[in-house]
């Protein structure tokens, strides 16, 4: 698929989640690649990369690997690009494998989890745990894309015993079923250990805090923001009304995609490099994003 269709595609929804978004975008600019044909080729690969990143504007994952994908296009010959994408992307497939397995140690049986949105971290992580442990998930609706029915779905698939949720019931599914941990994904860790992720994650946290239980996020590397190292702010996606429901006269409506858990109710961070304190996230970007800082 080329780079603007894939854009189209992830600004509509139909491609989503952090690291789906990304790796669809390099996908897109590798096969560009291949079919390039002109002479200025790293002006106009910038070009479709501007209009990937401009796509969506909170999971850093997505700029990060087109950023990596122009370092690697102005270090290497052209022909040399699709395979080392090819690598990239396998390297992030691989980084979703490592983190699962990490993680699933932090599950036990018995576990009752409660997760937020639909995210592959998430969703991997408890698969291999729940290849040798008893795993009662609860998951929120998501309103208003309502993306934990494909959570559910896909946990019912995997015979996972799972239960759908209103979002507005977490605190009374936390009491009424007796929830151990909070397992969600992000969309973006700033350098302060603060998590960016679906509107609502934010809420579920600080009911955490209150009732004591662990809060957890399963992240590969990539969703690390080396721009908020430098200062920069996290824009939070607003996304159409429309999507709450039609308009209403007199009523004007607001519906951020994304929200902010401060680093005081996060636990523990799972990456593929393994558990992290959310007050590690600046060593990591120092590690991992020494060509994106520099
Ligand atoms: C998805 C969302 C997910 C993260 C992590 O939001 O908030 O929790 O992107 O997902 P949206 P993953 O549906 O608006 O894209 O672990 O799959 O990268």
């Amino acid at each position: 698929m080329n780079p603007l269709e894939t854009a189209k595609k992830i600004k509509s929804m139909e491609i989503r989640g952090a690291l789906e978004i990304a790796l669809a975008a390099v996908e897109s600019l590798r096969d560009y690649t291949k079919g390039y044909r002109g002479s200025t080729f790293i002006r106009d690969l910038e070009k479709q990369a501007s209009l990937l990143k401009k796509s969506r504007p909170t999971a850093v994952s997505l700029p990060n690997a087109v950023d990596y994908v122009l370092y690697l296009a102005k270090h290497h010959d052209r022909q040399e690009l699709p395979e080392l994408i090819d690598k990239f992307m396998k390297e992030q497939r691989e980084a979703l494998f490592k983190l699962s397995k990490i993680g699933a140690k932090r599950i036990e049986d018995g576990d009752i989890i409660l997760t937020h949105c639909n995210s592959t971290a998430v969703l991997e992580t408890i698969r291999e745990a729940a290849k040798t442990k008893r795993i009662h998930v609860i998951c929120t609706e998501t309103r208003p894309r309502n993306q934990g029915y494909l959570t559910a779905s896909y946990l019912a698939k995997h015979k996972i015993p799972v239960t759908l949720i209103l979002d507005s019931a977490v605190r009374s599914a936390i009491e009424h079923f007796g929830v151990k941990k909070i397992l969600i994904g992000a969309d973006t860790v700033a350098a302060n250990g603060a998590v960016a992720n679906k509107i609502g994650t934010s809420q579920i946290a600080s009911i955490a805090h209150e009732f004591n239980i662990p809060f957890m996020v399963a992240t590969e590397t990539i969703k690390f923001s080396p721009q908020t190292f430098l200062g920069n702010l996290i824009e939070i996606e607003e996304r159409e009304h429309t999507e709450i429901r039609p308009k209403m006269r007199g009523v004007t409506m607001w519906n951020p995609a994304f929200d902010f858990t401060p680093p005081e109710y996060i636990d523990i961070i799972i990456t593929e490099d393994g558990i992290i304190s959310p007050h590690m996230a600046y060593t990591i970007l120092k590690e991992k994003f020494g060509w994106e800082l520099k």
